[in-house]
């Protein structure tokens, strides 16, 4: 197939271009390097020692014989992107490329903004693009698990079935985001749905859990193709964080009691069911809806299971429960259904004790490069200003672009 991956200078998206590429499908990349400048805008950086994305293309090349094309440039720039969908005629888009940090959302009015016009933009964007140029591409979206919120009651995947007053009718779940990037998110799922029924566009929207590691098959080849491995209190995901923390005997940060509860996947989970979606296209004027994740944690339990593997390597690892600076339930009911991709041939990785061993080996491998400052949340929900003047974390905010 001819696949095109937007943002495929990021996490997910790095690690699934090589996948797939590595499969023998021809692949496109489409980035403007955003990524990259947050963790300037923010005075943070990953883990691991990422190289620019011109050398890692090229190492891939060499070491494969596989090119990937590249596209540099900004999807909510629709001459940019219409055209590049227009030259690279694919078969299916995979769309990683956007703001996709909570607390980046939350710090004030400018980041809220900017989440909001790149995210929902640029999928507006993709949508027509795909309809003036692709019609028949099939868009496979990642979305997100934290859509859903975590109500009271079980999960779906997507759609709910429900009674009312005596009738039935089969409608979207309904959506409880704790940010404005999750927030972006929805909306971006409306106007998927939207899309697909008024002009026939077929779409497969991913409702991703927090997804851990680094390592894949691929990016294993050589050390030029690692990729990102996040641990700021901005841009980490809690699983990585920990990691790192217990890699330098740092108190593992739980915000609150610890109660919340998510769902979380292996980065090579999240690889195969991208692959899985587009091996099984939707039907033309379909969105379909996966929950993609493969178990459940509560934050205590993913920074017990990281004591404990800790303590098999020789670490000291302590728990902290910090004030949680977000607002979410810190205790809650969650039973969310994932079993679509499962029934599409997904075989989970599970967060064993030997693949937390992994994790945290990456973090001891690179324990030099490991900040602590990075640690302490300071985006604050319940303080997100209007305009955020003052020096925060390690830099001040400035330079966001739109808004
Ligand atoms: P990332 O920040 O590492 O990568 C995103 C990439 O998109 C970056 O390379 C960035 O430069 C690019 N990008 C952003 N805005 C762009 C724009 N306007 N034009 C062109 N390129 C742009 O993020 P990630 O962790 O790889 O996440 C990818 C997607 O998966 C996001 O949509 C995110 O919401 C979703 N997701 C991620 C996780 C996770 O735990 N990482 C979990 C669930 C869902
Ligand atoms: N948390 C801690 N301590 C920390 C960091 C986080 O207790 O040091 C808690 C948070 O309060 C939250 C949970 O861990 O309750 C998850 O936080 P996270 O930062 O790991 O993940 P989140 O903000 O939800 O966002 C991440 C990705 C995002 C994706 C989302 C999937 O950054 O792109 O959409 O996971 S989901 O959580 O299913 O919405």
């Amino acid at each position: 197939m001819k696949i095109c991956v937007l943002g495929g200078d990021g996490y997910c998206g790095w690690a699934t271009a090589l996948y797939l590429s590595a499969k023998g499908h021809s692949l496109a990349i489409i980035d403007n390097f955003a990524r990259r400048q947050w963790d300037h805008e923010l005075g943070v950086q990953t883990l691991t020692p990422i190289a620019p994305l011109s050398e890692r293309l090229r190492v891939w090349q060499d070491l494969t014989g596989n090119t990937i094309d590249l596209y540099v440039g900004d999807v909510t720039d629709y001459e940019f992107l219409s055209s590049s969908i227009e030259a690279f005629e694919p078969d299916a888009v995979i769309h990683f490329a956007e703001q996709r940090a909570a607390p980046y959302s939350m710090i004030d009015r400018k980041h809220a903004v900017f989440t909001q016009v790149n995210n929902v933009v640029g999928t507006l964007n993709l949508l027509f693009a795909l309809r003036e140029f692709q019609p028949d591409c099939h868009l496979v979206k990642l979305g997100t698990m934290g859509e859903y919120g975590t109500p009271n009651i079980d999960i779906e995947e997507g759609y709910i079935t429900i009674e009312h007053n005596g009738r039935k009718d089969t409608v979207p779940y309904p959506k409880q985001p704790g940010s404005f990037y999750h927030l972006s998110k929805v909306h971006d799922s409306h106007n998927i749905m939207f899309a697909c029924k008024i002009w026939g566009l077929r779409a497969t929207d991913l409702n991703q859990g927090v997804v851990y590691g680094t390592m894949t098959d691929e990016v294993a080849y050589d050390e030029a193709l690692i990729n990102r491995f996040d641990y700021d209190e901005v841009f980490g995901t809690v699983l990585n964080r920990f990691c790192v923390q217990a890699a330098i005997g740092y108190p593992l940060t739980v915000y609150g009691k610890g109660g919340q509860t998510r769902g979380f996947l292996d980065i090579r989970d999240t690889v195969r069911c991208i692959e899985i979606a587009c091996l099984n296209p939707a039907e033309p004027g379909e969105c379909r809806v996966f929950n993609q994740f493969t178990e459940q944690f509560s934050v205590l339990e993913i920074a017990r299971l990281v004591q404990a593997a800790g303590r098999k390597l020789g670490l000291r690892v302590d728990i902290d429960h910090l004030p949680d600076p977000r607002v979410e339930f810190e205790q809650h009911y969650y039973n969310a259904k994932h079993s679509k991709l499962i029934d599409m041939g997904l075989e989970p990785h599970y967060l064993s004790d030997s693949l937390l061993d992994s994790l945290l080996n990456i973090a001891l491998k690179y324990r030099d490069r490991i900040d602590s400052s990075m640690f302490l949340p300071q985006v604050d929900w319940r303080n997100t200003s209007n305009e955020r003047r003052r020096q925060w974390g390690r830099a001040a905010v400035s330079g966001v672009g739109r808004g």
